[in-house]
């Protein structure tokens, strides 16, 4: 396997010898990989892109450049770093942003950023602050993206798409495990109203449409030694959106005191000191653009996503395990499970979450 994604990488324009290649981090649907060099030469990223998920690969490929480059930009006229602030893809020797192998599946590299810090959770506030000011900063840099993004991904976080699945996969039950999760189908449908009511507010465009991530869960930024947000990786997922997905998705992960599969779910509920200084430095970064709706429902954001994260995990364990990557028979059981005590600590707080939100509105 290690000659074989050693060739693999060899089809990229890298700098100096390859050493190896190795397995790095736990993401769910790519596979990941560190490429070290000989001598002075920097470190890589390779990816094995998901096709099945992210179709297709070189539109999604031509997404992460423009936002990179557009990022770029900018920190050069701010005086930043342009290799360390934002990601650098590494074409191909054919000069593409991917390589196709044989078998039809598509490879990526990025450059390792060095000395850096990522992290699971956030243990302190003081992280979830530079966490906030981070994904701000990111939507501010790329709120004047003016070229189109492909949708590579339709109906990503758009929870009527969502039930489309859903209502599929529960009739056909395909591996028979629907009546053991009655109870927790009902979660799912005695929250329906209330998500549809929000998501027509992004489909008739009170909640605007702008770049955004996607995918802001904490292992997806970078953190100096400082403990200051460098940049934001794992760009697979940018896409037109609202931007409150990005801001809850991080509440569903930053906040939680267990783990996103937690067995005991006594770890797990939100953190309201977290929830407040990610705001805090959220806003700082945002207000300027941010529109009364999106305002409105920032908190509920924390909500939306978090809730829609039980219905994938719960569906994907109808389904057969078809999409995430699992450690064991019911891990997306256990982390359906996990998300919904999530969800209900955040249902209980949600009153003291929306004061938050408007105590940093002021500011
Ligand atoms: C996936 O790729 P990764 O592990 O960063 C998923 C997210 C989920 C997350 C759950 C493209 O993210 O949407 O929230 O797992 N990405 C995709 O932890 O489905
Ligand atoms: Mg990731």
């Amino acid at each position: 396997m290690n000659n074989d994604l050693i060739k693999i990488a060899q089809h990229f324009q890298l700098e100096g010898e390859i050493a190896n290649v190795k397995p790095l981090g736990e993401g769910f649907i790519n596979d990941t990989f560190l490429i070290s060099t000989k001598g002075p030469s920097p470190r890589y990223i390779l990816q094995r892109k998901n096709k099945k998920i992210f179709s297709p690969i070189p539109a999604m490929m031509d997404n992460i450049e423009k936002v990179c480059q557009h990022i770029k930009k900018k920190v050069v006229a701010t005086g930043g770093d342009p290799m360390r602030e934002a990601m650098t893809v590494i074409p191909s020797i054919n000069g593409k942003l991917y390589f196709l192998d044989e078998q039809e599946e598509y490879w990526a590299v990025c450059l390792f950023i060095e000395n850096t810090m990522a992290y699971e959770a956030a243990k302190t506030p003081e992280l979830a602050y530079s966490g906030g000011k981070g994904i701000g900063r990111f939507q501010s840099l790329v709120s004047d993206l003016k070229e189109p993004l492909v949708n590579i991904l339709p109906g990503f976080h758009d929870i009527r798409f969502r039930y489309g699945q859903w209502d599929k996969v529960l009739a056909n039950d395909p591996v028979g495990r629907k009546a053991e999760v009655s109870a927790e189908i009902e979660w799912i449908e005695s929250r329906k109203a209330e998500m549809l009511a929000f998501w027509a507010l992004v489909e008739n465009r009170e909640i605007p449409t702008r770049v955004s991530h996607n995918d802001t869960k904490i292992n997806n930024i970078l953190f100096d030694k400082k403990g200051d947000v460098l940049c934001v990786i794992d760009l697979d997922t940018v896409l037109s959106s609202t931007v409150l997905n990005d801001f809850g998705d991080a509440m569903r992960t930053y906040t939680n005191t267990g783990l996103e599969d937690d067995e005991n779910l006594e770890n797990v509920s939100m953190d309201i000191q977290i929830f407040e200084a990610f705001t805090k430095g959220y806003l700082e970064e945002t207000s300027w653009f941010l529109n009364s709706k999106e305002i409105e429902y920032l908190a509920f954001s924390a909500r939306y996503i978090t809730y829609e994260q039980v219905l994938r995990f719960l569906m994907d364990y109808i389904d057969g395990d078809r999409y995430y990557k699992i450690k064991s028979a019911a891990h997306n059981l256990a982390r359906a499970r996990a998300q919904y005590k999530l969800l209900q600590s955040m249902e209980s707080q949600y009153g003291e979450m929306q004061q938050i939100v408007r105590k940093y509105i002021k500011l």
